[in-house]
């Protein structure tokens, strides 16, 4: 199996979820703005989008779509979805709310076609870190125990950063908890992140 990805990119969310599952994987890094994978093939080839991430699995079927990957994920490590019931489709509920409303958000942050387009976007995104500290129920997004969608959450707080959008303390604390974690250490290792 193998994940397509680009340093720092969406697909880190997927990336740590594949480690916390103990899944066994190959990656391959993409060069996103000359759209070729690092052995020169077009990604165009591998995933029509254009986009990361892309999990390949050993028969050659391809998936794509941050919340239909780490939903899979959860699929083969079911600790990493919320227990009950309903488990598996609230967690497809937290993906769907973080893939629409931050995730897409974030896009207009890190190409804002105006000033007030941007001003936008980050007061939308704060609205939404708002909201996510209501709903979180513990040390992570479901309680105590990591979830695929908190590798998203993660994710979009390594963006937070990078483009100075405000935190809220309990994401930074989030942030701080996540980031010991050895799933997400060996993300960092593997895609050269700081
Ligand atoms: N709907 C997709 C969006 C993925 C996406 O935005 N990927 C970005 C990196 S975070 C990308 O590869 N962008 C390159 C491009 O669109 O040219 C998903 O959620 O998986």
């Amino acid at each position: 199996m193998k994940l397509y990805y680009a340093p720092g990119a969406c697909s880190l969310a997927d990336h740590i979820a594949m480690h916390e599952a103990g899944l066994n994987f190959d990656r391959v890094k993409v060069d996103l703005k000359a759209k070729l994978t690092e052995d020169g093939t077009p990604f165009g080839d591998i995933n029509p989008k254009s986009y990361v991430p892309v999990v390949e699995f050993d028969d050659g079927k391809r998936l794509t779509e941050n919340i239909a990957i780490l939903w899979w994920v959860a699929q083969k490590a079911p600790s990493l979805a919320p227990s009950g019931d309903d488990g598996s489709l609230r967690l497809l509920e937290m993906l769907a709310f973080i893939s629409t409303e931050i995730h897409k958000q974030f896009g207009r942050v890190f190409r804002p076609t105006s000033d007030a387009e941007a001003t936008a976007a980050r007061e939308k995104i704060g609205q939404r870190f708002a909201l996510i500290v209501k709903m979180m129920r513990g040390d992570y997004l479901f309680g105590d125990k990591v979830s695929t969608a908190d590798a998203y959450l993660f994710t979009m707080l390594t963006w937070a950063k990078k483009t100075g959008v405000d935190m809220p303390s309990e994401l930074q604390a989030f942030y701080q908890r996540m980031r010991e974690r050895p799933a997400v250490k060996l993300a960092f290792e593997h895609e050269g992140l700081e």
